[in-house]
């Protein structure tokens, strides 16, 4: 088998990229170990960037998000019970976020990539890039018992921080820089009315909380918990009355709770690969760098790498633009690296380390200077909305 691109990884960035890629009439082939509803039962992220928003249109897909999304011109930091509101759009001059699930945006993607007849295979099992420093890549994997091979122009990395890609690329020619964080975040799905219309990043003595949600109807709810928790000892009733005690009064009082849809436990990290690319293979979004989700960013950074690589593979077939291939790293990395700033400063300034240290007084006093001016509060959300993507030229 022969295409333009195999995208290996059928995340939203993956899905993402064939779509756009399908749109300049260049040609993927989407390969991913486990199965579609394997992929929309992981439960991920909820706030997307104006500039995530606009590839999704260019992608053909944006129909659902523009009539269910929902248009959030602001997000509140509530600090031992006192609310501070994020004005997104006042300070920023108009920028907002939606809040629509990953869930929902990989569903649409996986639609739109059915009703174009496009190829993918789910269930691909030892999925291997090889040759990728020479002008005549391929792609092997298992599928029900036969080995099948893909040759192609160019490897795209989409398979997420446990991916294939980035190990296959020798050690010395890559650099990994990571921070894992002593906790992780416990999330909790469920059929309620969410507490607050807006999104509530709620730091307390007990730790962190976030509030947030899929819809008027679905509730999205995250703890800061120890790493070593356990995800059997958390009942739902245990969830509630902990969320409870984290949360101003109000909003603990209003707060409906309901049987769990899902409940699991994510670690938090910091990792950046350099660079993002081997030769003619590209590492795209979580298989280069994680964050953690403190700050919103995982799938948008995820998002602007997959509009690098577009624009870059669209200028290459349609202009001959293969100078352009060697700069796709560095393009990424400093977007990458303000992402992974941003995500690591919002995590240090709400959540507990060591209790009544002296590095959580500090961490105290920076959220509130930050807090206190609407001039500080603006660089708080200019980079909550999302940095502009750059211009390939
Ligand atoms: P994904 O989604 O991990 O997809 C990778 C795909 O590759 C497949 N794969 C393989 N396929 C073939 N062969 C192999 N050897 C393979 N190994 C893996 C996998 O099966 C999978 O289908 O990566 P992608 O597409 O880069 O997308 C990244 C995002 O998923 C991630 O950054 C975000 O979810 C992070 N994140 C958030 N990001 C935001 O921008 N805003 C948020 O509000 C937000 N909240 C979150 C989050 C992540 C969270 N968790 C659980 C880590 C909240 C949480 C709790
Ligand atoms: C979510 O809705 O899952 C979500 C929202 C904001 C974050 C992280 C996760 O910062």
């Amino acid at each position: 088998m022969k295409t333009q691109v195999v995208i290996i990884g059928s995340g939203p960035a993956g899905l993402l990229l064939g779509q756009l890629l399908h749109r300049q009439g260049i040609d993927s082939v989407i390969l991913d170990r486990v199965t579609p509803d394997y992929i929309l039962g992981r439960i991920r992220a909820g706030v997307i960037e104006n500039g995530f928003a606009r590839l999704m249109r260019e992608a053909g897909a944006a129909a659902r998000m523009t009539a269910e999304g929902e248009v959030h011109d602001a997000v509140e930091i509530a600090v031992h019970g006192v609310y501070h509101k994020i004005d997104l759009a006042a300070l920023t001059g108009g920028a907002t976020v939606t809040v629509y699930g990953q869930t929902e945006i990989t569903q649409d993607l996986m639609q739109a990539r059915a009703a174009a007849g496009l190829p993918g295979f789910y269930g691909a099992e030892n999925v291997r890039p090889h040759d990728m420093t020479t002008d005549h890549p391929y792609v092997t994997f298992e599928k029900d018992g036969v080995t099948h091979r893909i040759d192609c122009d160019y490897i795209a990395g989409c398979d997420g921080f446990h991916g294939v890609c980035r190990p296959s690329i020798p050690k010395h020619k890559i650099r990994e820089y990571e921070r894992v964080y002593p906790f992780g975040w416990l999330g909790l799905l469920a059929d309620t009315p969410p507490v607050n219309y807006e999104l509530i990043y709620a730091k307390s003595d007990r730790g962190f909380a976030l509030c947030s949600k899929r819809s008027a109807r679905r509730s999205r709810y995250y703890l800061q918990v120890p790493l070593a928790e356990k995800l059997e000892d958390w009942s739902d009733d245990r969830f509630w009355e902990e969320l409870k005690r984290r949360l101003p009064a109000d909003a603990a009082a209003r707060l409906v709770t309901g049987p769990s849809l899902e409940k699991s436990i994510a670690p938090l990290r910091s990792f950046v690969a350099e660079p993002l690319q081997y030769g003619r293979m590209f590492l795209v979004g979580d298989a280069g760098h994680i964050v953690p989700p403190t700050g919103a960013k995982g799938l948008n950074l995820a998002a602007s790498d997959v509009n690098t690589l577009y624009r870059i593979l669209t200028k290459v077939y349609g202009q001959g633009r293969t100078d352009l291939l060697a700069r796709y790293s560095e393009i990424c990395l400093r977007r990458v690296w303000n992402g992974v700033r941003f995500s690591w400063w919002m995590t240090d300034m709400l959540h507990h380390f060591e209790r009544d240290s002296m590095e959580d007084k500090i961490r105290d006093s920076e959220l509130d200077f930050f807090l206190a001016t609407p001039d500080r509060r603006r660089i708080l959300a200019e980079q909550y909305v999302g940095l502009p993507y750059e211009e390939i030229e």
